[in-house]
């Protein structure tokens, strides 16, 4: 089973060495990983390139000529991921906030066919104190906000920590989705739901960004509140697969 990890990366190059060390480090069989850079300004992209010598041929880099978004980064990522030939698409933010030491438990679970998402709002699951009780209060509600929505038999729907089997990501109608951020996270969450298949959470705790700036703030998650009401309308056509 060839298993490939797609991390989108935008100005990560403090967080970058550290993490595929780690990573490389778990010896799990047929692991590789795909980094999708938009041209970061800090140079994150060819300080990959300089990576790809140490990790060959286990690590392939991605140059996007700019920055559109995490969403589309992540799309593209997964298409070149599912044409290389992979069993297993992982997604999974570079700055640490997703604990490696899970990467085995994850695969396991969509292994086995099902969604697997490392999930901070299962039973074990945690988030970092460090965070101000806003973002935790509102982090917290709008998993719990989209899910009641949608309908989700997921805690975690916002997480951005997943293994996707690719008969279930190649299912998806990735071509029509447009939203970045949160809402890319909700909106792959539903788009799933509504072809039948299901989640399976490994209880995760999430910790604050190690390096680098944080791009948070209050308004991205209330736009992204908005566009949960949307989705339903827009997604009508799809039918259950499985
Ligand atoms: N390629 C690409 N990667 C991105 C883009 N935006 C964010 N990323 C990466 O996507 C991952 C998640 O982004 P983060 O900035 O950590 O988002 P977040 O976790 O919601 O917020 P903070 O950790 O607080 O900054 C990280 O690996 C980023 O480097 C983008 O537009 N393009
Ligand atoms: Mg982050």
């Amino acid at each position: 089973m060839k298993t490939t990890i797609v991390i989108p990366t935008y100005n990560e190059k403090e967080n970058l060495p550290t993490l595929l060390e780690n990573i490389f480090a778990l010896q799990q069989e047929n692991l590789n990983v795909l980094i999708v850079d938009d041209n970061s300004p800090d140079g994150t992209g060819q300080l990959a390139e300089k990576l790809k010598e140490k990790y060959q041929p286990y690590l392939e880099v991605f140059h996007r000529p700019e920055k559109t978004g995490l969403g589309r980064a992540y799309i593209e990522g997964f298409q070149k991921a599912i044409d290389a030939g992979a069993d297993i698409i992982g997604q999974m933010d570079a700055d640490f906030s997703h604990p490696v030491n899970k990467i085995p438990d994850l695969i396991a679970a969509a292994s086995k066919g099902n969604i697997a998402v490392g999930s901070r709002y299962t039973k074990g699951g945690s988030l970092d104190e460090k965070w101000p009780l806003w973002r935790k209060a509102l982090s917290r509600f709008g998993s719990i906000y989209s899910r009641t929505i949608l309908r989700l038999k997921l805690n975690d729907v916002t997480a951005g920590y997943r293994f996707w089997p690719k008969q279930a990501l190649s299912a998806m109608p990735l071509d029509r989705i447009r939203s970045g951020g949160y809402v890319f996270q909700v909106e792959m969450s539903y788009l799933a739901h509504k072809l039948g298949f299901q989640f399976s959470e490994v209880p995760i705790h999430f910790a604050e960004r190690v390096a680098g700036i944080s791009k948070m703030s209050f308004k991205i998650q209330v736009e992204a509140a908005i566009q949960v009401w949307l989705l339903p309308r827009r997604y009508r056509d799809i039918q259950k697969l499985v």
